[in-house]
């Protein structure tokens, strides 16, 4: 008889994966047992990020785990995504981190950058000594950034940048930004290039967005560049035209597709542990076929999205990852992971909507990376353009 079927794991995708991802998974998965768990709640009940911690990814060699050199770990794509999982498991916060830090401020450099900015940027912001941002995102530019305002002008051989950037995770504690501006002057070329501003720039400020009801324990801010004057060399060589900062957000993307499935493994699991615990009626809530239908519906939509994500890890890892495919594994494993947390919050009745269990936290959390990195509709339609050849985006 082949073993009893096991409730965290029932399509045993533990055996898919090889030692060296089991040795990440497990080492992230102890770093947010012992490290994020145990205060995350206050974290976000307070609107705090524990910078703190920022050394500790650096010295789990999580901070731009998937590239290579420049003090880097150069760890696969999936390894990569097994660790967003677990962070996010935690919380989107901790993700986002490292999302922003690695997979665009990093990957940004890593990419796009001269031999000079690699060597500057890359080894402290590996080992968390330096903080990265990556601005896109305007108030008027944020499904569309094509649209974005935020002007970089040529002044001798330096360039002048002038704009407000919104919404931006780990703005207010970042030591470098990567800002996206449009160049439209005769001479200088024009369309979107990317530029590294050291935060400490004259001209440059950052301000936390308060009041928010998601990603409390993440840092979110609008930047403000006032005629902020950087030497030539600031410019990202590599990066030409939208597609520089759409590629970096592939990246990120995936790291999310994994990520909600963490998120929506720890509604899941925290609903079956208390249905099987609370009694009503006389007994276990567990009991209850309305409340096993749930269950098992928040079972199912974490092993799809589990399947989905490994399955892009291993086309990522094999170099034939398309963008369109990242856009699938966001848009169907985000939307599982809100409907598992409404779920499972529902489950634990009152105590589902306070900070000592998860659930709540995940799906506020969860409202957020449904919008940031594409929204769901925008996803939609970059795979109804692949499927029909119909382009509804102009
Ligand atoms: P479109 O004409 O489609 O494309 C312009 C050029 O870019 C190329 N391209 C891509 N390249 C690489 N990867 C992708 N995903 C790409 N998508 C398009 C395309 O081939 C073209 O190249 P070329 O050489 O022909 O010029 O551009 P569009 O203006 O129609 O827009 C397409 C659309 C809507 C899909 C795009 O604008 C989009 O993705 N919008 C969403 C914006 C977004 O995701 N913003 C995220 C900001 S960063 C963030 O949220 C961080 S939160 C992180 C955290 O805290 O975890
Ligand atoms: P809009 O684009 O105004 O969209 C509003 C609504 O209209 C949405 O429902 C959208 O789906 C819909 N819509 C828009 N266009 C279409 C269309 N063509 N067809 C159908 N529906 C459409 N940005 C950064 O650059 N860097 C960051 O680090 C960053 N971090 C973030 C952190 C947080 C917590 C949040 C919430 C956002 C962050 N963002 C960041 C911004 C994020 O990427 C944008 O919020 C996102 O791209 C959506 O833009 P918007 O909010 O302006 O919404």
């Amino acid at each position: 008889m082949p073993p009893a079927l096991d409730a965290h794991d029932p399509l045993s995708l533990e055996a898919s994966l090889d030692d060296t991802e089991r040795m990440m998974r497990d080492s992230v998965r102890r770093f947010v047992t012992d490290r994020v768990l145990p205060d995350v709640g206050r974290w976000f009940d307070d609107g705090h990020f524990p910078v703190e911690l920022v050394k500790e990814l650096g010295s789990l060699g999580l901070l731009g785990m998937h590239l290579d050199g420049y003090g880097c770990a150069g760890a696969s794509a999936t390894a990569y995504g097994l660790a967003c999982q677990e962070l996010e498991a935690g919380d989107s916060g901790f993700r986002s981190f490292v999302s922003v830090q690695g997979s665009l401020a990093m990957y940004a450099i890593h990419r796009f950058g001269s031999e000079t900015q690699k060597q500057e940027w890359l080894p402290p912001m590996a080992a968390g000594e330096a903080i990265g941002c990556f601005g896109l995102t305007e108030a008027d530019a944020g499904s569309d950034p094509a649209s974005l305002r935020t002007r970089a002008r040529k002044d001798g051989s330096d360039w002048v940048l002038d704009g407000t950037k919104m919404w931006i995770t780990n703005g207010s504690i970042a030591d470098v930004a990567v800002i996206w501006a449009q160049t439209a002057e005769p001479g200088d070329g024009s369309g979107i290039r990317g530029f590294l501003v050291p935060t400490s720039a004259d001209g440059f400020a950052a301000s936390p967005i308060r009041h928010k009801l998601s990603l409390r324990a993440s840092v979110t801010s609008e930047l403000v560049l006032d005629g902020v004057r950087v030497p030539a060399e600031a410019q990202l060589p590599g990066a030409e035209g939208l597609g520089g900062p759409l590629r970096c957000l592939n990246e990120a993307r995936f790291g999310i597709v994994f990520g909600a499935v963490g998120a929506a493994r720890a509604c899941y699991e925290s609903a079956l542990t208390y249905a099987t615990t609370r009694e009503q009626f006389g007994r276990p809530i567990a009991g209850f076929q309305l409340q096993q239908r749930k269950l098992v519906d928040m079972l199912l939509r974490v092993q799809r999205s589990a399947l989905v994500a490994l399955q892009l890890g291993r086309l990522k890892d094999a170099g034939t990852l398309r963008h369109e495919q990242v856009s699938l594994g966001k848009l169907h494993n985000v939307d599982d992971a809100l409907e598992v947390a409404r779920t499972a919050r529902q489950v634990l009745g009152a105590n589902g909507i306070t900070l000592e269990y998860p659930v709540i936290r995940h799906m506020n959390n969860l409202e957020s990376v449904v919008t940031y990195e594409g929204t769901a509709d925008v996803h939609t339609l970059v795979l109804g353009r692949a499927i029909t050849g119909h382009d509804a985006f102009t």
